[in-house]
C-alpha cells in the first residue's frame, strides 16, 4: 500500500473572526502615496493581510483572554508577576526576572548595565534595536556570524551560527575585558529567522568561558531556533521543543526577551539574568525607564497573559503549525519562481530585493520598492529589511548590508492556509511585471531607526 503523507494541521479551532477591508488598487494608490511608500505608514485598517511583522501580532488563546481577567493591577507585588517569573524559571530556567514594556525596553537596560565606552560587542548579525542600544552606551557592534548567513541562496541549515573564528581574531585583538558579553539571537531575524546550532552553542559557551565573557541571548524567537534544532541536528529528533529550548538557554548568562513574538502576546517583554549582580543593577535601573520591578511597565493581565503565552509556545504542535505555515507559504512562492532566502525561516519568508529586481541599485531602495509593489498588487503589507533598515553608523556613513530582503512575515495564529495562496499569488504577479518597476528616492529622514518612519518617491 502506498504510503500517505500526514499533514501538518492547526492545533486550534477558531472562536473568534476580525472582518478585514478589501480596497481597490486605485485606494492602496492612494494611499500609498500618503504614506510616503513606506509601509510602516500605511493605516492598518487598509491593509488586507498584514505581514508587517510578526511582533505583537499573533492571536491570543481563550486561556490567554481568561488570564487576562485575573490581572492583578496592584503598583506593587501582583501576583501576575510571581507567576510569570515561576514561568520563566521553569521554561527557560534564568534565575531573575525583570518585565519590561517590550524587548527594545530589556535592551536598553541590559546595554546601559553592562557596556562602557569603547566596549566591543560581537553578535550573530545585528538586530535594529539591539545595536542602537549597543551603541547608545558607547559600545560598538561586530557581526561574527558566519559568511553563509549573507549569502540568501547558501542552504547551510544553522546559518544563525557564529564563526569563532571571527570572535577569536576579535578577543585577540582588544581583549576580553574590552568585551562585555557576546550577543546571540536565536533565529537571527535579520538573516532570514535562520537558527543558531546546539553544537556551535556550546562550542561558543566553552570559548567564552576561557575568557570570561558572558553570553546574552535575544530569545525573541527561541522555540522557533529550537524546532529547527530538533528537525535538523543529530541527537535531538526525540526531544521536546521545551527541553530544547531550556538546553539552549542554560548554555547562556541572560536574556532580553520581546515577548510579543514567540510568548503570543501583543506587548510585554522582560530582562532575565543568572548573576546576582546584574540583576540588582538592572532592579535599579528599570524604576527609572520602565516602572517597578514587579510590573516594569506593563499591566498585570499583560505579565499574566505572557506567562500563559510562554507555556502555549513550547508545545511540539503548536510550533510543527507555526513553521509549517511559513514552510507552506515559501515553498508555493519558490514555485513560481520568487527569488527567496533560503533554506525557510521561523517566522517569515524573505524575498531576496537584489534578485528579484536587479535592475534598481540599493541606493534606490530595491527591497523598500518591492514593498510597495506587493501593497499595490493585492493590499499585502510586507517589510524593508535591507538598506533602509540597517541605517548609519555613528560616523553618518550609510551601512550597506548585503542583504536586501523584503520580509513575508507570518503572525502566529492569524491567517489562514487560502490567505497563504492568496500573497505566493501576489508576489508571483509582481515578479511578472518586475522589468517595468522604478526604484526611488529617500525625501524624509529620521535620525533614528530610519526604516520606521522615513519616506520616499518614485523615481
Ligand atoms: O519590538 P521589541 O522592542 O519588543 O523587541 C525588539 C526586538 C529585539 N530582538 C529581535 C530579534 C527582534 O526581532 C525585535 C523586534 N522585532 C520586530 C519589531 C520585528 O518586526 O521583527
Amino acid at each position: 500500500m502506498k504510503k500517505i503523507k500526514q499533514s501538518w494541521a492547526e492545533p486550534y479551532k477558531i472562536k473568534m473572526v476580525e472582518l478585514l477591508k478589501m480596497t481597490t488598487v486605485a485606494q492602496r494608490k492612494k494611499a500609498l502615496k500618503e504614506a510616503g511608500y513606506n509601509t510602516f505608514l500605511l493605516r492598518s485598517e487598509d491593509v488586507y493581510i498584514d505581514l508587517l511583522t510578526d511582533s505583537g501580532t499573533s492571536a491570543m488563546s481563550d486561556r490567554q483572554w481568561a488570564g487576562m481577567m485575573m490581572g492583578d493591577e496592584a503598583y506593587a507585588g501582583s501576583r501576575n508577576f510571581y507567576h510569570l517569573e515561576e514561568v520563566v524559571r521553569d521554561v527557560y530556567g534564568y534565575k531573575y526576572l525583570i518585565p519590561t514594556h517590550q524587548g527594545r525596553g530589556a535592551e536598553n537596560i541590559l546595554s546601559k548595565v553592562l557596556i562602557k565606552k569603547g566596549d566591543i560587542i560581537p553578535g550573530n548579525m545585528y538586530f535594529t534595536t539591539t545595536r542602537l542600544h549597543q551603541e547608545l552606551a558607547g559600545g560598538k557592534f561586530e557581526d561574527v556570524i558566519i559568511d553563509e548567513a549573507h549569502d540568501p541562496e547558501n542552504t547551510f541549515p544553522f546559518k544563525g551560527n557564529v564563526d569563532l573564528n571571527k570572535l577569536k581574531s576579535l578577543i585577540k585583538k582588544h581583549g576580553a575585558p574590552k568585551i562585555p558579553y557576546v550577543s546571540i539571537a536565536t533565529s537571527v531575524n535579520m538573516a532570514g529567522g535562520q537558527p543558531i546550532s546546539m553544537k556551535n552553542l556550546k562550542e561558543l559557551r566553552a570559548l567564552t568561558k576561557k575568557h570570561h565573557i558572558r553570553i546574552i541571548h535575544d530569545m525573541t524567537r527561541v522555540a522557533e531556533n529550537a524546532y529547527f534544532i530538533q528537525q535538523k541536528e543529530k541527537g535531538y529528533a526525540d526531544r521536546s521543543i521545551k527541553s530544547i529550548v531550556k538546553e539552549i538557554c542554560s548554555l547562556t548568562d541572560g536574556a532580553t526577551m520581546s515577548a510579543k513574538k514567540d510568548a503570543l502576546v501583543n506587548i510585554g517583554g522582560f530582562l532575565a539574568v543568572n548573576d546576582y549582580d546584574v540583576y540588582e543593577e538592572a532592579r535599579n535601573m528599570v524604576v527609572v525607564y520602565e516602572g517597578l520591578h514587579t510590573y516594569g511597565g506593563l499591566a498585570g493581565r499583560d505579565m499574566e497573559a505572557m506567562a500563559i503565552g510562554i507555556k502555549e509556545s513550547v508545545g511540539d504542535e503548536h510550533i510543527k503549525a507555526r513553521i509549517g505555515q511559513v514552510i507552506y507559504l515559501g515553498e508555493k512562492m519558490m514555485h513560481y519562481g520568487v527569488p527567496i532566502v533560503q533554506p525557510i525561516g521561523g517566522h517569515g519568508i524573505f524575498v531576496d530585493a537584489k534578485k528579484f529586481l536587479p535592475h534598481i541599485p540599493q541606493d534606490q531602495f530595491p527591497a523598500q520598492t518591492l514593498a510597495a509593489e506587493m501593497y499595490l498588487d493585492s493590499g499585502v503589507r510586507t517589510m524593508e529589511r535591507g538598506v533602509v533598515s540597517a541605517g548609519r553608523k555613528p560616523n553618518g556613513e550609510n551601512y550597506y548590508p548585503k542583504l536586501e530582503l523584503v520580509r513575508f512575515t507570518i503572525p502566529r495564529r492569524v491567517y489562514t492556509q487560502a490567505h497563504m495562496d492568496v500573497i505566493a499569488e501576489s508576489a508571483a504577479r509582481v515578479y511578472e511585471r518586475r522589468d517595468a518597476i522604478k526604484g526611488m528616492k529617500m525625501v524624509y529622514e529620521p535620525k533614528y531607526l530610519r526604516f520606521f518612519q522615513a519616506r520616499f518617491e518614485k523615481l
